[in-house]
């Protein structure tokens, strides 16, 4: 069997990902990789994309859906990074021939005002180290053919991170009940998805509450200025060219964007 080459594998993602190509997941040629060695491979990527000059907004997480769990048959969410060259501006276009085949979600962003540093972190400290909240739209686009994949094969492609629209509007997080903000997703008009901040681990500070924690077992953390993606509230849909998106957070605001 082949020997993992942490660098190579994040060379031949960051390529696809530049290419805007597909590639056949890890786990073909490596069936034993595991969500240590994915983690690995993600940090080869992480340094490489910051050594090209790409700065990290912040940490995301993955996965935090019951649904999406049982789905890839996991206990724990994962984590990956978005990148300032991700962010596209609210009421803006994505060009579909900078991307794969990418899929949108509507998801609940913190913005950090403080450091939190795991283990034994909590939602109520999260709710207290958070500055502000805000709408987001994730855009995930896996590099893996079909958005086929095991566990190590997401995590070592850096979460299938693409692209995210942050909304306009911060809002403190004790104004409101982020369990219960309402969120509607739209793609041209037709309703998609209905959910609650809910469905991000029953609350979604308690994402945030666990990216600490898993931060922490590599000596880690949250940091204060960070901008974090707790996770999709809605499920995530494939875009088409001409598509217009449209996430309502209640109480926090609108996220559109149209895809050309
Ligand atoms: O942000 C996410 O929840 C994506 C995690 C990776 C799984 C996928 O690409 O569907
Ligand atoms: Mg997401």
């Amino acid at each position: 069997m082949a020997e993992v080459n942490y660098q190579s594998l994040a060379e031949c993602l960051h390529q696809a990902e530049v290419e805007k190509r597909e590639v056949i997941r890890i786990t073909q040629d490596h069936p034993h990789l595991s969500v240590e060695d994915g983690y690995r491979i993600q940090e080869e990527l992480v340094s490489l994309k910051c050594g090209l000059g790409h700065r990290i907004v912040g940490p995301k997480m993955g996965l935090t859906s019951q649904a999406k769990m049982r789905q890839m048959n996991v206990a724990e969410p994962i984590y990956g990074y978005i990148f300032d060259y991700m962010q596209v501006p609210n009421h803006a276009s994505i060009s579909m021939a900078d991307l794969i085949h990418p899929k949108a979600e509507a998801e609940i962003a913190f913005v950090m005002g403080k450091d939190l540093k795991g283990p034994g972190i909590t939602k109520e400290q999260v709710l207290e180290a958070a500055e502000y909240v805000l709408p987001a739209v994730e855009i995930i686009d896996s590099r893996y053919k079909n958005f086929k994949f095991t566990l190590p094969d997401v995590i070592a492609d850096n979460a299938s991170s693409s692209r995210v629209i942050f909304g306009d509007r911060l809002t403190r997080p004790g104004d409101l009940e982020l369990d219960l903000v309402g969120v509607t997703l739209r793609i041209n008009g037709e309703l998609k998805d209905q959910a609650a901040g809910a469905a991000v681990l029953g609350h979604p500070a308690e994402s945030i509450a666990m990216l600490a924690n898993m931060l922490a077992r590599k000596g880690q953390t949250v940091k204060a200025g960070d901008v974090i993606l707790s996770g999709g509230v809605s499920e995530a849909y494939r875009l088409a060219i001409g598509d217009v998106v449209t996430a309502v957070l209640d109480g926090l605001g609108t996220v559109q964007f149209t895809v050309n």
